[in-house]
C-alpha cells in the first residue's frame, strides 16, 4: 500500500457510490447502525480520503501527514468502511465484529484499537479542540500539514466548539480545516428547530457565525463533487499565522438513498431488511448516475 489517490471528480463520484453501496450492505448485515449521517458525509469523506489527505495506510505515524478527526464520531462506520475499501481491514471482520466487546471496531472510532484513527471520538463537541492541540503542536514545529475535522450541524450546538473556534482564530491556526456536514438534522430535530444560526440561519448563517469569530468560511452544495473538489483545492496556503478555514457542506441526512433523505430525522439510526436493502441499492445507483451526469 502507498498513498491512495483519485484525481478525477468523475472517479470520486463513482467511489462515493461504491462506499454508499457498502454502507447499505453493511447496515443490512450489522443491524441498527447510524446511517443517515454517514450517507450525507460520504462525498466529502471520499474527496478527503482518496485525494486531499494524501492518506498513506503504510505511513500513519509520519509527523508531516495531514490528519483527519471525525468529530461526529457516531459516524464511525463511514471511516471503517473506507479503511476496508482501502484494504487496511477485512470487510468481513468489520461486519462480524462491529460494536462487539473485545473487538477493534466500536460504533465510534477508537484510536487505540483501529489504525488510521487519529483521535477517539463519539462524545460530540471535542474534535475541534483536538484539532487546535494538534495544529498548535504542528505550528510550533513549523510543520505545515493540515488538520481536517468533520463535524455535524447538530454538534455545532455544543459550546465547546465555540471555544475552539475562538482559540483557532486567535492563534492564527490556518492549518485547521473544519468541515460541517450540514445535513439539516440531528438525532431528534430538523436543524433550526432547536437553535438557529444568526439572522440568516441555516448553512449561510452558520458560516457567518464562523466569520464573526475570524474564520474563512465557504458554503457549498455537499452533494456536488465539483463544489467539494473546488473548495478543497482552493484552500489558502498554510502560513501558520492566518485564518482557520471552514467549509459548510449543505447536504441531506440519508443522501443517496431516497427513502432515507425523504425522512431524514427517522434515519439517524436504522436497519434494513432484504426488501429495503434492494431498494436502497437501486436508489444509490440511480443517485450516483444522476450525479455522474452533472460532473463538469
Ligand atoms: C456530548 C454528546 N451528547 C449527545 C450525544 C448523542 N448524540 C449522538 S449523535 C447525536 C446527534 C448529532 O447530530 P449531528 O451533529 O447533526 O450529526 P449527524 O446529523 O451528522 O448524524 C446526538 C445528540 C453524543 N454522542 N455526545
Ligand atoms: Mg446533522
Amino acid at each position: 500500500m502507498s498513498v491512495i489517490k483519485i484525481d478525477s471528480v468523475k472517479e470520486l463520484v463513482e467511489k462515493a457510490g461504491e462506499i454508499r453501496r457498502k454502507l447499505a450492505l453493511g447496515t443490512r448485515r450489522i443491524g441498527n447502525v447510524h446511517i443517515g449521517g454517514p450517507l450525507s458525509a460520504t462525498d466529502v469523506a471520499v474527496a478527503l480520503y482518496y485525494k486531499y489527505l494524501e492518506f498513506d495506510p503504510d505511513n500513519l505515524e509520519d509527523p508531516h501527514r495531514n490528519q483527519f478527526i471525525l468529530s461526529k464520531g457516531h459516524n464511525g462506520i463511514l471511516l471503517f468502511t473506507i479503511f476496508c475499501d482501502m484494504g487496511m481491514y477485512e470487510w468481513d471482520l468489520l461486519l462480524d465484529t462491529y460494536n462487539t466487546i473485545g473487538h477493534p471496531f466500536g460504533a465510534h472510532p477508537n484510536h487505540t484499537t483501529v489504525k488510521g484513527i487519529e483521535v477517539s471520538t463519539g462524545s460530540l463537541g471535542h474534535g475541534l479542540s483536538w484539532s487546535c492541540g494538534i495544529a498548535t503542536a504542528n505550528r510550533d514545529r513549523d510543520i505545515k500539514s493540515r488538520v481536517f475535522t468533520l463535524l455535524g450541524d447538530g454538534e455545532m450546538e455544543e459550546g465547546s466548539n465555540w471555544e475552539a473556534i475562538l482559540y483557532a482564530a486567535s492563534k492564527g491556526l490556518d492549518n485547521i480545516v473544519a468541515v460541517v456536514d450540514y445535513n439539516h438534522a440531528s438525532a431528534a430535530f430538523k436543524a433550526g428547530e432547536n437553535m438557529h444560526w444568526g439572522e440568516k440561519g441555516g448553512p449561510e448563517g452558520l458560516a457567518d457565525c464562523f466569520r464573526a469569530f475570524g474564520w474563512n468560511a465557504k458554503v457549498i452544495d455537499g452533494a456536488n463533487m465539483n463544489e467539494i473538489d473546488e473548495a478543497l483545492s482552493s484552500l489558502p496556503e498554510v502560513t501558520l499565522q492566518g485564518k482557520p478555514n471552514v467549509i459548510v457542506s449543505s447536504t441531506i441526512k440519508g443522501q443517496g438513498i431516497k427513502f432515507m433523505s425523504d425522512r431524514p430525522v427517522a434515519w439517524h439510526i436504522g436497519g434494513l431488511d432484504d426488501e429495503h436493502l434492494e431498494l436502497a441499492l437501486k436508489q444509490i445507483d440511480e443517485y450516483t448516475a444522476q450525479r455522474l451526469a452533472e460532473v463538469k
